[in-house]
């Protein structure tokens, strides 16, 4: 069995480098939160499964060979013949600033429903792993994300959620009423600083307060992505705070799915609270210095690629 297992729509990427309307070349690729950090974590050597429905068209093609490419098990990953593979456009609004635009609407992954992801926890993951993104998807993909996380905490399987909040996809208030239910049987919760109101119990109003509101609820670690400004953990008895690392920002676009894949292969290797956001802050820096969603990520060996001074050669 894997290590890890992940579930969620992964869908075609296309990446112009302006404006769409202007046309020109666009770069094809793959996209999913949930698969970007299923390849962050199998490039740093973990064995991770994903599941998810691909359309029967060439752009599901292209996302299941990516997928095998890089040594995600897709053994779980099905065809399904009731809609086509999503598609996402991005585009280059200005300077850094990321555009994005979703055909995804009765795309095949958004079928997916609690019995195709199920199987995959036969064999007892070690964690289970899954975003905000799926429960927007529609109802049989919100009702898998619920099923499948209380089903993998009842077996013993550490979960995660990465809060993940599209506006495109659905409202905050929706978001918060089908997130917050799932809190008792998460371990960890990752949210950036103004999505943690998402997901946190009760009517808390600051950032301390909802963090013990999750830590009471029996969340084990939860952790606040604060892009160039770091990252902080919090245990029950503990609270570390890590800077970002300074990279020359290429691309921000899956930044945040890096950080989760860092976090969780510190987690599987045991490192501690500090040792584990040291590494998301690096993968997440990886993913902010390429282009691309998840190209950019290091393998195991080039992690300390960043510690080398900037303008040097390897060689
Ligand atoms: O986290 C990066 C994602 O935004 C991208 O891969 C696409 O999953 C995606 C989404 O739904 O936005």
């Amino acid at each position: 069995g894997n290590d890890v297992v992940t579930f969620g729509e992964t869908m075609a990427a296309l990446r112009a480098d302006g404006l769409i309307r202007l046309g020109g070349t666009m770069r094809l690729s793959v996209a999913g939160a949930e698969s970007n950090v299923a390849i962050g974590l199998a490039r740093l050597g973990h064995s991770v499964g994903w599941v998810g429905l691909v359309g029967g068209d060439e752009p599901g093609e292209l996302v299941l060979r990516t997928l095998r490419a890089e040594g995600v098990d897709v053994a779980h990953a099905c065809v399904d013949e009731r809609g086509p593979t999503g598609l996402i456009l991005l585009e280059r609004r200005v300077g850094e600033l990321t555009r994005v635009i979703y055909h995804r609407a009765g795309s095949a992954a958004s079928f997916l429903v609690a019995d195709d992801v199920l199987p995959a926890l036969d064999s007892l993951p070690k964690l289970l792993h899954v975003t905000g993104i799926t429960p927007a998807l529609g109802r049989g993909p919100a009702e898998a994300v619920r099923v499948v996380v209380r089903e993998a905490a009842a077996s013993g399987v550490l979960t995660c959620l990465d809060v993940n909040y599209r506006a495109r996809l659905w409202g905050r208030e929706q978001a918060a009423e089908t997130l917050r239910p799932l809190v008792s049987s998460l371990s960890v919760v990752i949210a950036s600083d103004d999505e943690l109101e998402l997901v946190a119990p009760g009517a808390a109003t600051t950032e301390r307060d909802r963090v013990a509101a999750l830590l009471d609820a029996g969340v084990s670690e939860v952790i606040i992505k604060r892009g160039g400004d770091g990252a902080s953990g919090h245990t029950a008895d503990q609270v570390v705070d890590v800077p970002a690392r300074r990279v020359q920002v290429v691309d921000v676009v899956g930044a945040g799915d890096a950080f989760v894949a860092g976090y969780l292969s510190g987690l599987l290797d045991e490192l501690d609270l500090t040792g584990r956001l040291d590494r998301a802050v690096t993968t997440g820096a990886f993913a902010v210095a390429s282009s691309g969603d998840w190209e950019g990520l290091p393998s195991r060996s080039e992690l300390g690629l960043l510690d080398a001074l900037p303008g040097s050669t390897l060689r």
